[in-house]
Parts: C-alpha cells; sequence; structure tokens
C-alpha cells in the first residue's frame, strides 16, 4: 500500500494568497472530488489559504470521511470547509478572499460579489469550466467577462487536453506514489486474495448505469482467458446483481461465473481512488476526476462520459478520444473508438477486438500521460493566471 500524501505538513511554499472556493453539488462525486482535489492542492504545493464552500457535505463526506456533516464550519487537512446554504450564506460574506473561484459556473450570492466589487483590491475571480478535450476550448481560456453591474472581471478558466488550455491537474507527488504503490499489499487488504497472476486480465469498473454492461459482462465469462473484475460499489452495482443472480453486490461480495471473478469493493477515501487503478491493467472511469486520474495511472482506459442533454457529451467523447488514440495505428485507434462509443450507447461492445491490441494500448497510454503533462497541471497553471493577473 502506498503512503497518502501528508496534509499535515507545512507547504513548501509560503505566500499569503486567500482563496475560497464555491462548489454546488449538482450529482455524484465529480464536482467536489475536483474542487477537493483542487483545494487541496493549493494549499500543499501553493502554500495559500483556502476556505471550500460546500452546499453537499454528505457527499463531501463519502470522498473526506474526516468531513462531518452537521457541522457549518470545520477544518480538514488545512482546508476551512463551509457548509454553503442556499442560496445566500457564504461565510456571512465577511473577509472576502485574494482569488474567487466559482467551480463549475455555480451561483455566488449576490452580498458577496457586491462585497467582492467592494474590496480594494479586487479579487480575481475565476470560473473554473467542466473539462472538455475539444479544439475550442484553447480559445476561450482565461477570456475575461465583465459583470453586468459591478466593477468586476470574472476569467473562464477551462481545463483541457490540449495545449493552450488549463491542463488537468496532477500532484506534484502522484508519480512517485504510483512508483511506490504496493500492488501485492493492496490486494490482500482491499480485496482479501493474492495479486492475480499475469494470466489474467484485471479490470475495474467505476461506470454509471450502463445497458452495455450485460454484453461486456457475458464476453468475459465465456472468453478463453481469465478475468478478474474490481468494482466499486455504486450506480453500475446492480447490474452485477442481476448477472450473477446475487441479492446485492456491495463491498466484500465475491461472485464467479465461466472465465469471470468478480470483487466488490467499498467506496474509500479519495487519495485511495487512484490505487484502483494502478492495480489494475485497464480501467473503466467516468465524469471528470476519474477520467483525469485514469490518464495519470499509465494504463488503458474506457470512458463513461457524463450524459447531456441533446447528445451535447458525444463531441465531448470523440474530442478526447482524437487526443488519446492520436499516434496509435489506425486499426488500434478504430478498435478504441468503437469500444468508446458502444460503451456510451452507440453499438454492442467487442471486447475481444479491443483487447487484442492491448500491447499497443499499453504503450499508448504512457506516452499520452507524458504528453498530457506537458501542457501543465491545472493548480500550477491557475497559480500563474492569478500571479499574472495581480501583477497586471
Ligand atoms: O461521480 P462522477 O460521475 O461525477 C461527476 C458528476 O456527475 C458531475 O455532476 C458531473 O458534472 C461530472 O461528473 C462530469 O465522476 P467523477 O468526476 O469521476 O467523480 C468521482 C469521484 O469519486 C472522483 O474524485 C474519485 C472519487 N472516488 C473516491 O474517492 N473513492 C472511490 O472509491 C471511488 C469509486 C471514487
Amino acid at each position: 500500500m502506498t503512503s497518502l500524501p501528508d496534509a499535515t505538513k507545512a507547504p513548501e511554499l509560503a505566500c499569503d494568497i486567500a482563496c475560497d472556493i464555491f462548489c454546488a453539488v449538482v450529482d455524484n462525486f465529480g464536482d467536489i472530488g475536483v474542487c477537493w482535489r483542487l483545494a487541496r492542492q493549493l494549499h500543499i504545493e501553493h502554500g495559500w489559504r483556502v476556505r471550500l464552500f460546500v452546499d453537499d457535505l454528505t457527499v463531501f463526506h463519502a470522498l473526506c470521511p474526516e468531513v462531518d456533516a452537521t457541522l457549518d464550519r470545520q477544518q480538514a487537512q488545512g482546508i476551512v470547509i463551509e457548509h454553503w446554504r442556499e442560496p445566500a450564506h457564504a461565510g456571512d460574506t465577511l473577509a472576502i478572499a485574494d482569488v474567487v473561484i466559482e467551480a463549475f459556473a455555480c451561483e455566488l450570492p449576490h452580498a458577496y460579489i457586491a462585497a467582492m466589487a467592494r474590496r480594494a483590491p479586487k479579487p480575481v475571480w475565476i470560473n473554473l469550466e467542466y473539462l472538455s478535450g475539444e479544439d475550442w476550448v484553447a480559445d476561450f481560456h482565461m477570456r475575461p467577462s465583465p459583470h453586468p453591474r459591478y466593477p468586476l472581471d470574472k476569467s473562464f478558466f477551462f481545463p483541457g487536453l490540449g495545449k493552450g488550455t488549463g491542463g488537468v491537474l496532477k500532484e506534484r507527488d502522484l508519480d512517485a506514489r504510483r512508483a511506490r504503490f504496493d500492488a501485492a499489499a493492496w490486494w490482500k487488504e482491499r480485496v482479501g486474495i493474492e495479486r492475480p497472476g499475469a494470466g489474467a486480465t484485471v479490470v475495474s469498473l467505476f461506470a454509471y448505469e450502463n445497458p452495455a454492461v450485460d454484453a461486456l459482462l457475458a464476453q468475459w465469462r465465456d472468453g478463453a482467458a481469465p478475468v478478474v473484475l474490481l468494482v466499486p460499489e455504486g450506480r453500475i452495482s446492480g447490474a452485477l446483481a442481476r448477472f450473477f443472480d446475487v441479492p446485492k453486490f456491495t463491498a466484500g461480495v465475491t461472485a464467479r461465473a465461466g472465465a469471470l471473478e468478480a470483487h466488490a469493493l467499498g467506496f474509500v477515501e479519495q487519495p485511495r481512488f487512484d490505487e484502483l487503478l494502478w492495480a489494475a491493467d485497464i480501467n473503466f472511469v467516468r465524469g471528470e476526476d476519474s477520467f483525469v486520474r485514469a490518464q495519470w495511472a499509465r494504463k488503458p482506459f474506457i470512458w463513461h462520459i457524463y450524459p447531456q442533454a441533446d447528445d451535447a457529451h458525444l463531441p465531448k467523447l470523440d474530442a478526447a478520444l482524437a487526443h488519446y488514440t492520436s499516434t496509435l495505428d489506425p486499426s488500434a485507434r478504430d478498435a478504441v473508438s468503437r469500444f468508446w462509443h458502444a460503451w456510451n450507447g452507440t453499438g454492442v461492445p467487442d471486447w475481444a477486438d479491443f483487447w487484442r491490441h492491448r500491447p499497443a494500448l499499453d504503450a499508448r497510454a504512457a506516452r499520452w500521460a507524458d504528453e498530457l503533462a506537458g501542457i501543465g497541471d491545472l493548480a500550477g497553471n491557475l497559480v500563474a493566471h492569478v500571479a499574472a493577473r495581480r501583477a497586471g
């Protein structure tokens, strides 16, 4: 097992920037997942004093068990956490920070905006957008937008997968933690079995409900090679229970059928989620944050994108595919594209067609992680943007 980052350690760079991050939890774990990761990074790596306003502490508690969902104000891992009671409460508006980040266009309370406008100097106001690999993102990244009523500019900070974007979050110690990962110990502790031999393919499955899962489970069951499936409890668990004909597929349950052996795992605190990705040969991930973590894991992955109205997510899926598969040969690229589309509602997944490209996919996953790292880490890019705004 790897050690977790030590959040109690004094920040390596002490500078006196206060930052408020506002996070409204729309659903699932991604909104607070991204904000919590960003908050910790700004504090641990850049020495910022961070206050995080979150409207749903119960979801937060799942990612960080030390968060007490009953408290209005608390501190965890060096971050001040405020239970943001919609719509007006914002720490009762008091001390406006040097940097204000509204995540994913959640609306700041009017009283807070008015206080921002009265503050001298004005805070740097950033709207942190959702991640997209689409080309237009670079054109809009960091564009300022004047407030219609107050003398305030808000800039739009776009995470992305290509040059000229804000990049994605990557902690400085992530690669070192991955290198130290003790897979044998992890398997015993988390799954309760020895690490499977090289002949088995280990698959992690973190996904929304998905009609394609039955076909895939059947292919793994009927395949010639053993598949060991690791499934964190969640929205896909019901489908696993039905497939294996067990009452529920919750933490601790193991089921077998043909060549397939599946283990349900409990939900773990956020820093430990990476270990699951490192333990597997291929990762099924979803939403935004786990999608990013799978890329840093340097393993092949399949993305279940967060579905949006009018299929607005499909261009994002194709844009991510274009980045991730850019140097693959055409037949491997087509196989990845077919499989990702099938997993996202178009067609039936064909595991054998996809996994025969494993050597190329393994190599590409490592190379893609290096390419992505070239864009810089989002927290570092954001800090540089703030420094430039404050200097200008
Ligand atoms: O949970 P997600 O589907 O989140 C989101 C939200 O739906 C959001 O509204 C939407 O806008 C966004 O997707 C695109 O998937 P995501 O983003 O991967 O977040 C999951 C988080 O849960 C991630 O930070 C990893 C974490 N996690 C743990 O901490 N422990 C676990 O055991 C597991 C399985 C996940």
